[in-house]
């Protein structure tokens, strides 16, 4: 992966959004060390503190607030298991806490008769690292597939597309335009800090992971990356220490005392004074989209159906997802390491099928079961797309930091990934972002399927995303499916479904 902006695979993030914030679930006080479905939440604390998107944090602090008494009782289905992220937009955008609280307590409607499970998603067999088998995409001709690791599960195809293809791609991007992949990250969000009425002491004990009174770095800077941003390193957060003679007694940790002494918005401020660079950001890349549905160039319908046929997903699967993205990085770009897509939690909605989920849904993230990325060009230096932790043993979010080496780090840290794929021209590669139920639909949220594109060190990288979007509710996807068969046809394909652009409005940060 490497590469996109966002989203884009592997780099990526989610035009609709994903992205991450997390959905905190409503946990009591943080049970032990880092637990992780509780560790989202100090991260989403943190973001306040950095005032990154604070709007959604909020809606979201406040819901998990609101609705935690009432918990449980009545969720249905499955209990997501790990982490958290992405919330995308709260249903209402802050306004008052009351109403967006309102909205979140809202249960569903007991749903109208459910669909008959008659599909089952095929999901490819790697076998082992380093297995080849031959597949049959185009006429006359079998590419072969490599298994680069199991966890995730991740391919690489070589000539999946044509010299043409690409320079096609390029070409049409171009013609389209590329924009900034990710934005530099606003002023003045203070007063919607405040709404949130956390207390000091609170918001260090979310903080604090492993519950022993101080901050390490690694606490703050774990949880200050979920989402796009401006991307901190141990030496940036020393220097904002030693700018903001925050850490009085010179231990390297922030005591609850040293904490309650800096402001809600002090980190933010103090980088912003001092400027920000692009290479400080998540991401450094520009991107558009390309729609492959009926009228579209030849050559995107074509990839599409390769796409399928590689996949052996359904196709009205793959039709409905979002177009196809195509990203630029210029010498200097990079994309740290992310997830393509977030933990789905009975509060969170896809933003595919956010059409069929009910308005009750106040979190969205995006839902990529698959993430097939292309290598437009060779690039001269550097670009490699990252999988820090492809195959490791376990996983364990807090241990990407030690010793202040940050394996989510592609600007510096790429040499220490499991796996790094070269981009040649030509090439896919593809992963699953999520597990299996075992029962043919999509599972938990694979963790192992963290991704990034190093930075390019010699000329210019162009890199395509696919994405299949496909809900864990099966239920929602069904609905989401049969809503848009309804529609009229141009309605259907061209705009509404998936094109990312028209999401939401936070989109671009995911885009
Ligand atoms: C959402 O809930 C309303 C009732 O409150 C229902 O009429 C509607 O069909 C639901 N939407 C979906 C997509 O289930
Ligand atoms: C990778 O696996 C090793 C061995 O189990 C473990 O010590 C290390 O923490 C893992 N890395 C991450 C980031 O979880
Ligand atoms: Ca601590
Ligand atoms: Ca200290």
């Amino acid at each position: 992966m490497t590469d996109a902006p966002g989203s884009a695979d592997a780099e990526n993030v989610t035009p609709s959004g994903r992205s991450s914030t997390s959905p905190l679930r409503p946990c009591e006080r943080l049970p032990g060390p880092k637990s992780s479905v509780c560790s989202r939440s100090y991260f989403v604390v943190v973001m306040v503190f950095f005032h990154v998107y604070i709007i959604n944090v909020i809606a979201l602090l406040f819901y998990v607030h609101y609705s935690s008494g009432q918990e449980d009782a009545g969720r249905g289905r499955d209990e997501a298991p790990g982490g958290g992220h992405l919330l995308q937009r709260p249903a209402a955008a802050s306004s008052s806490a009351s109403s967006s609280a309102a909205a979140g307590s809202r249960r569903p409607p007991p749903s109208k008769p459910d669909f008959a499970r008659d599909v089952s998603l095929t999901r490819l067999e790697g076998i082992r690292v380093g297995h080849v088998q031959k597949v049959s995409l185009v006429p006359g001709r079998a590419h072969e597939m490599r298994t680069l690791s199991l966890k995730p599960l991740l391919f690489e195809i070589p000539g999946f597309l044509s010299d043409d293809e690409c320079r096609v791609v390029m070409q049409l991007a171009q013609l389209k335009g590329l924009m900034e992949s990710q934005l530099m990250v606003q002023e003045g969000q203070e007063e919607l800090a405040k709404e949130l009425n956390l207390s000091p002491e609170e918001i260090f004990n979310l903080l604090d992971i492993n519950q022993d009174g101080q901050l390490q770095l690694q606490e703050i800077l774990t949880h200050s990356r979920v989402r796009d941003g401006i991307w901190l390193t141990p030496e940036n957060l020393r220097e904002i220490y030693a700018g903001l003679k925050a850490d009085k007694d010179g231990n390297g940790l922030l005591s609850l005392e040293e904490f309650r002494l800096l402001s809600s918005d002090a980190f933010q401020r103090f980088l912003l004074q001092q400027g920000v660079k692009r290479s400080q950001l998540v991401r450094n890349s520009r991107h558009t989209w390309l729609y492959q549905g009926k009228g579209a160039h030849q050559v995107l319908q074509e990839i599409k159906e390769r796409v399928t046929r590689l996949t052996r997903m359904p196709p009205t699967l793959v039709d409905l997802s979002e177009p196809l993205q195509v990203v630029r990085y210029e010498e200097g770009g990079h994309y740290h390491a992310h997830q393509d897509s977030g933990p789905v939690y009975p509060e969170t909605a896809c933003s595919h099928t956010r059409l069929a989920a009910n308005t009750s849904t106040p979190f969205e993230t995006s839902c990529r079961y698959i993430t097939v990325l292309f290598y437009l060009n060779s690039v001269d230096g550097g670009g490699e797309t990252a999988f820090p932790v492809a195959d490791n043993r376990t996983y364990d979010e807090v241990s990407l930091i030690q010793n202040d080496v940050d394996l989510m780090d592609t600007r510096r840290n790429c040499d220490k990934s499991n796996l790094r794929v070269k981009p040649t021209k030509g090439t896919a590669v593809f992963w699953y972002n999520y597990l299996s139920d075992g029962k043919g639909w999509v599972g938990e949220q694979d963790e192992y399927a963290l991704h990034g594109g190093c930075v390019v060190t010699r000329g210019t990288k162009w890199i395509a995303n696919k994405w299949i979007n496909i809900d864990p509710d099966y239920q929602r996807q069904a609905r989401y499916q049969q809503l848009v068969s309804q529609l009229p046809e141009e309605e259907n394909d061209e705009d509404l479904a998936l094109n990312p652009d028209m999401h939401s409005p936070s989109i671009h940060q995911d885009l």
